[in-house]
């Protein structure tokens, strides 16, 4: 069992993390809307990754003995100005999101659920390399600026992410399985 406390944050993570999933879909549409597919499948990979991340905490709570309810998730911002302010919402997101990983941590401390904390580490690690990649792609589109070729290259260049195997978030691999 984990104590309540614990167990409830955890429960609104899977939330989080479902509605991550869903946010940074939402950006592969709008990139898609833009003709940047580079940028959509970055976006879609990292979909991909945020539902196992919301499984991570599923299944940490079934492993401990705890029931999962799911919460509904808010609504959807579908639209953004420029191709950077979504790349600046993604980067601003993800520090939301090691704050919820940081409340979390302290609540497992304060309660001393010390059988959450190696799963808790691996998400603060983690946090380190979501927040350092989004910044650095928001940092690569303000040196882009108005320039075309320079979007269209860093677009190709995040079109190159791999997907996970049989990633449904994949379309060549729903394809096949289809
Ligand atoms: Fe992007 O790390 Fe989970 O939410």
């Amino acid at each position: 069992m984990i104590p309540e406390k614990l167990a409830k944050a955890m429960n609104e993570q899977i939330k989080n993390e479902m509605e991550s999933a869903y946010i940074y879909l939402s950006m592969a549409a709008y990139f898609h809307a833009q003709s940047l597919d580079g940028m959509a499948h970055w976006m879609r990979c990292q979909a991909h990754e945020e539902t196992i991340h919301a499984m991570k905490f599923m299944d940490h709570l079934v492993d401990r003995n705890m029931t999962v309810k799911l919460l509904d998730l808010a609504q959807l911002k579908t639209q953004w100005k420029t191709p950077l302010e979504a790349w600046q919402d993604a980067y601003a997101h993800e520090q939301f999101i090691t704050s919820k990983i940081n409340d979390l941590t302290s609540i497992a401390r304060e309660v001393r659920d010390y059988q959450s904390e190696p799963m808790l580490a691996w998400f603060t690690n983690e946090q380190i390399e979501e927040e350092a990649t989004t910044n650095k792609i928001s940092g690569e589109m303000e040196m882009v600026g108005d320039s075309k070729t320079a979007l269209l290259m860093l677009d190709r260049e995040l079109g190159g992410r791999a997907f996970p195997v049989g990633s449904p978030f994949d379309p060549t691999a729903y394809a096949q399985a289809t």
